[in-house]
């Protein structure tokens, strides 16, 4: 399609927008099941507007916004036992998986760096490996689909760069058991890489309410560094993401000096250069308002509208649950249909589900409601 010459009014505009829009699903149908996104907290929307001009990668211009980002950094980091953490609010769990992983391998300086993930890797890991020229191997699961952690020793040699664990993996929501890796990491002078993309907003809330969250963070002293993404069960506006390093001389491994921007020199340690100061504000904002309490509360109902579903699927005969789940994302298949079938027909159904190769995912959302989980109830036990 070719621009117009003269601009449209904006009441026109707004009309053909409309006719497109139309065709997304909404958070608020309820109907998105399968998406670790959501609605954002209304409050970050209007932080988020309040603040769009701010430009992180010109930080000497915006000296408030940088120590708001350093802020919320430092929040993030007493969620994850470290408050003197460092680190960014980046774009999502891709980007914080690729910083974590240009780090470890500028650190080690390696020729042929390689890097050992599990299998449940999310696949941003492979993007990343592609993008730094990293080997990278894959270790299978155990029967409770956490990595094997002594396949992950055997695999170690002399260009192993990173480890990587995950806390709540991609299908599953599964984490894997990080205190090993950590003495493992330890006791090979190996980095540690902990990917809680979406975990990193559930685990320290479920620990809070009284379920057993096996250690994951940086109270076990191997993990050098951890994602953890706002834009998930943190309620943030996307884009909004965080890598969070132990350490803040690992990042000058991948620093540069920028001597000429109008805010004066600046050393820049992201991927980016000019980047969303509204994202960082906003996490900020965020974290304030909420407290601990108020993403208590969040993680519980979704726990609470989880175990629903779990409680009608154990006692169905047609369905059955890969794993109890862990945190509010559940895998589960049918006796009679494919994973693809049944998503398909969920589908058709107004439902939006991922499915794998094994099973269906559904992640409960905070935009799920008991209405919305009683009726994908019925349709899934029909259809099943
Ligand atoms: N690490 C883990 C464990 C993830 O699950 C994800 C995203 C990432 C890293 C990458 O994060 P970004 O997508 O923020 O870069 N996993 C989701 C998934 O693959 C992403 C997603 C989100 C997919 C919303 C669909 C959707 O509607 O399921």
């Amino acid at each position: 399609m070719a621009m117009n010459y003269e601009g449209l009014s904006k009441e026109n505009v707004l009309r053909l927008l409309k006719e497109y829009l139309k065709e997304d699903f909404t958070y608020s149908s309820g109907r998105i099941l399968g998406s670790m996104c959501t609605s954002p907290h209304s409050f970050a929307k209007r932080i988020f507007i309040k603040t769009i001009d701010k430009n992180l990668g010109d930080a000497g211009l915006f000296p408030g916004t940088m120590r708001l980002e350093q802020e919320a950094i430092a929040m993030i980091g007493s969620l994850l036992s470290k408050p003197d953490a460092s680190g960014y609010i980046v774009s999502g769990g891709t980007e914080a998986n690729l910083m974590a992983m240009w780090v470890a391998r500028n650190l080690a300086k390696k020729d042929r760096p390689e890097v050992i993930v599990p299998e449940s890797a999310h696949f941003s890991f492979d993007k990343a490996a592609n993008l730094l020229g990293i080997k990278l191997v894959k270790i299978g699961l155990d029967e409770n689909f956490q990595v094997k952690t002594k396949a992950v020793k055997e695999a170690i040699n002399r260009n192993t760069v990173a480890i990587v664990g995950i806390a709540g993996s991609t299908e599953l929501g599964i984490v894997d058991p990080i205190s090993e890796l950590s003495e493992i990491a330890l006791n090979n002078g190996i980095y540690l890489h902990v990917d809680a993309s979406f975990g990193g907003f559930v685990l320290p809330f479920l620990r809070d309410l009284g379920y057993n969250v096996p250690e994951f963070d940086f109270s076990l002293k191997g993990v050098c560094s951890i994602t953890i993404d706002s834009h998930k069960m943190g309620l943030a506006p996307i884009p909004a993401g965080g890598i969070l390093f132990r350490d803040k001389e690992y990042i000058k491994s991948v620093s540069i000096k920028v001597p000429y921007l109008s805010g004066g020199e600046m050393t820049q340690g992201t991927i980016l250069g000019t980047r969303s100061g509204a994202s960082a504000v906003a996490v900020w904002a965020l974290l304030k308002h909420m407290g601990r309490e108020g993403y208590q509360r969040v993680v519980k109902r979704c726990m609470n509208l989880t175990n629903m579903i779990v409680e009608r699927v154990k006692k169905s005969k047609k369905l059955y649950l890969i794993t109890n789940p862990i945190m509010n994302i559940v895998g589960l298949s049918s006796n009679s249909l494919k994973p693809k079938r049944l998503a398909d027909g969920l589908r058709r159904r107004g439902w939006a589900v991922s499915s794998t190769q094994t099973h269906i995912r559904l992640v409960i959302m905070p935009h799920i409601k008991r209405k919305h989980i009683i009726e994908f109830l019925s349709d899934l036990e029909e259809l099943s």
